[in-house]
């Protein structure tokens, strides 16, 4: 274990020279009390429950690629989103994804939802979000987010499990 974190909690990665090897970004959609999420189907994560969203590509912002994710994976066109957060997760497996992802909320939209290759979307009340289905660090910032908290987040992963976590919220 190296590093210590501002919560006390020992991380067995040193943060302080962090850098990102992919970018990334995820979209709650909102409307009334539900959420839409999806079965992701393909990529990182596959036959996880999480929101629509994806890869950063050269020249996008991370807005505009989640705008484009989200037609690509479920066919709605967002619009308005709110910057909620930032996520920095280090996999210590494999080829090391330093991954770092942009959450986005919003409730404007068009259209209905659709699944394709892929993803599988489905509306979610937020009391029955299916965490023990999704990522194991989603339960500890979205209830927040879902309740319009801002946040910033930092995990390591061992592929799908969970070894250190600090989430510090904004006032
Ligand atoms: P492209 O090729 O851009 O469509 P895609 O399959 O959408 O790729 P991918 O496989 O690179 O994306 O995975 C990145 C997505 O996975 C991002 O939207 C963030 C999400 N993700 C990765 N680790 C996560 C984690 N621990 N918790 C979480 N989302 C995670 O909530």
């Amino acid at each position: 274990m190296i590093g210590e974190d501002g919560d006390n909690q020992l991380s067995p990665f040193n943060w302080s020279t962090w850098q990102p090897n992919m970018l990334s970004s995820l979209v709650f959609i909102c409307k009334n009390n539900e959420v839409l999420l999806i079965k992701k189907k393909t990529g990182l994560g596959a036959g996880k429950i999480n929101a629509p969203g994806g890869k950063i590509e050269k020249g996008e912002s991370a807005e505009s690629a989640a705008v484009r994710e989200v037609m690509e994976e479920v066919r709605l066109e967002v619009s308005d989103l709110k910057k909620m957060g930032t996520l920095k997760f280090q996999f210590l497996n494999g080829d090391k994804l330093a991954l770092h992802c942009t959450v986005f909320k919003t409730s404007t939209f068009s259209g209905d939802p659709e699944e394709t290759i892929e993803a599988k979307p489905f509306w979610c009340d937020f009391k029955n979000v299916p965490y023990k289905d999704m990522w194991a660090d989603d339960v500890i910032w979205l209830p927040g987010v879902l309740d319009d908290k801002r946040f910033k987040g930092k995990f390591v992963f061992d592929s799908d499990e969970m070894l250190f976590s600090n989430v510090q919220w904004a006032n």
